[in-house]
């Protein structure tokens, strides 16, 4: 089994911690974001490295989510503001609903939103991504929540495009043009030090409790036939990946920080 993993039923988030104890943790991800209830700091300045320029991706279909790589290593990078150190970029992925409601792991004030970006980066002294999931600080991972617009947001037709190539689990596709990372990542470079950090796991079994989340304040905007033609990909079982968010976790204690630039 392993790798198999659901959201429904049987395989679903509140059973996953009876093959993966890890995940009935005290510091699991996604949390609900009470802005009433966060500490306003004002940490280094956040500094992304290599997104300014165009990247030769390609997209995977994991069966749990779609995946975003690119195929040059140590080109993006990630420092300052909560982080102590230099993290890698390791891919992109998404988080999405069976409707424009729901989607996102994380939620605002209670709030869902239709679907929720994550950058996982990987501390560069530790090697590898795989070889950072053994220590507490071996990740850290950028999250940007969606709006539902009336018009198309011509950044991520190019992903769009391909979902229905890559219809089934492991399918894959190298994009047709390099990518801007910068517009992927950030709605605007101008906003991207106004953010929410807080210390989380992995939101898939194992949920490993190895990251640092960094949630920028600003939405990006998707139509609602670009969400809804991630809804058409199929699982690791050949269904509709129709959602894929865990429901939030309890805080535990944890402190929620609000970077004010
Ligand atoms: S998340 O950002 O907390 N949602 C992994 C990375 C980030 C998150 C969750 C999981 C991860 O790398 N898991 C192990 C590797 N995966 C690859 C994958 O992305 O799709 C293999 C696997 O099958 O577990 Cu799911
Ligand atoms: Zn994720």
């Amino acid at each position: 089994r392993g790798q198999n993993f659901g959201y429904d039923g049987d395989q679903g988030p509140a059973n996953w911690s009876k093959e993966y104890h890890t995940c009935i943790g005290k510091h699991q991800s996604p949390i609900n974001i009470d802005e009433h209830n966060v500490t306003n700091v004002s940490l280094p300045p956040l500094k992304l490295i290599g997104i300014d320029n165009p990247h030769q991706s390609y997209v995977t279909n994991t069966g749990h989510t779609v995946t975003l790589k690119i195929n040059e290593s140590k080109a993006v990078m990630l420092s300052g503001g909560p982080l102590r150190d230099t993290y890698v970029f390791e891919q992109l992925h998404f988080h999405w609903g069976e409707n424009d409601f729901e989607g996102s792991e994380d939620l605002i004030n209670n709030h869902s939103f239709p679907m929720e970006m994550h950058a996982v980066f990987y501390k560069e002294d530790y090697n590898s991504f795989k070889e950072a999931l053994n220590y507490s600080d071996g990740l850290a991972i950028l999250a940007c929540l969606y709006e539902v617009s009336s018009q198309p947001n011509p950044t991520y037709e190019s992903i769009v495009k391909v979902l229905p190539e890559i219809e089934k689990k492991d399918m894959g596709k190298v994009l047709q043009e390099p990518l801007l990372l910068e517009s992927i990542f950030v709605p605007d470079i101008a906003k991207m030090q106004d953010y929410f950090t807080y210390s989380g796991s992995l939101t898939t079994p194992p949920c490993l409790e190895v990251a640092k989340w960094i949630d920028f304040k600003d939405h990006q905007q998707l139509s609602h036939d670009q969400l809804a033609a991630f809804r058409d990909i199929r699982n690791w079982e050949g269904n509709k990946l129709t959602h894929n968010f865990r429901p939030v976790q309890p805080l535990e204690g944890r402190e929620v920080l609000h970077n004010i630039p």
